[in-house]
């Protein structure tokens, strides 16, 4: 039923095309075709609040481009697909993810506890923990370190926007701005050596997480 109304669909939009092409002739150099599938069926169906469109058995999806000509096909709406970013756009501090270009240590679950390089320590016989030396060596690294033109940015300091544990910035525009500071060390040292259970009380793995 659902590949008879596909077709019917399908037939409609051919008939429509047609006239349309050749209304629009080859005079002006201009073709366009705004929505075409080639596929073995699909449909819109939904159930509740929910509503999927979606197309099945497409062998044109791909993304083309020839002189002056591009074809997005495939996949609604079609295109290049956008890599997923490892941050959630739902938290407040997505802005400034972005800001200081999407750094994936920030995407570590414990980072925003101190966790600069996404690493546990320890043993199973001593307990693991998260933050420790190996993350305050990235912390002093990137101590007030400042921006340009004040400094040369924390950029320039291998991994140091990853010790930008409280995920903000300091200082002022007459003295200049840095990103890992007392804030900062402040999260690392409430969390210094904290052992994960049953050992301790661990770190919630909660860096992602949307309010
Ligand atoms: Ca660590
Ligand atoms: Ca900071």
């Amino acid at each position: 039923m659902r590949s008879n109304s596909h077709n019917s669909f399908g037939q409609r939009l051919f008939l429509l095309l047609v006239p349309l092409l050749l209304m629009a002739g080859p005079g002006n150099g201009q073709y366009r075709i705004d929505w075409y599938t080639i596929d073995g069926g699909g449909g819109t169906s939904s159930g509740g609040p929910y509503v999927l469109t979606g197309t099945i058995g497409q062998p044109d999806a791909d993304w083309c481009v020839g002189g002056p000509y591009e074809v997005l096909g495939g996949f609604w709406p079609g295109g290049p697909i956008p890599a997923a970013e490892c941050f959630p756009s739902c938290r407040a501090d997505y802005s400034e993810w972005l800001s200081v270009g999407k750094p994936d240590c920030w995407c570590y679950d414990r980072q925003c506890h101190g966790d600069a390089d996404g690493a546990r320590s320890g043993s199973a016989k001593a307990g693991y923990y998260h933050v420790g030396t190996a993350d305050l060596n990235v912390l002093i690294a990137s101590w007030l370190v400042k921006e340009p033109p004040f400094g040369p940015g924390i950029a320039s300091v291998p991994d140091g926007i990853c010790a930008d544990i409280a995920h903000d910035r300091a200082g002022s525009d007459k003295s200049g701005y840095y990103r890992v500071g007392p804030s900062d060390l402040n999260i690392l040292v409430a969390n210094w050596l904290k052992k994960e259970p049953p050992f301790g009380p661990g770190i919630e793995p909660d860096c992602l997480d949307c309010p």
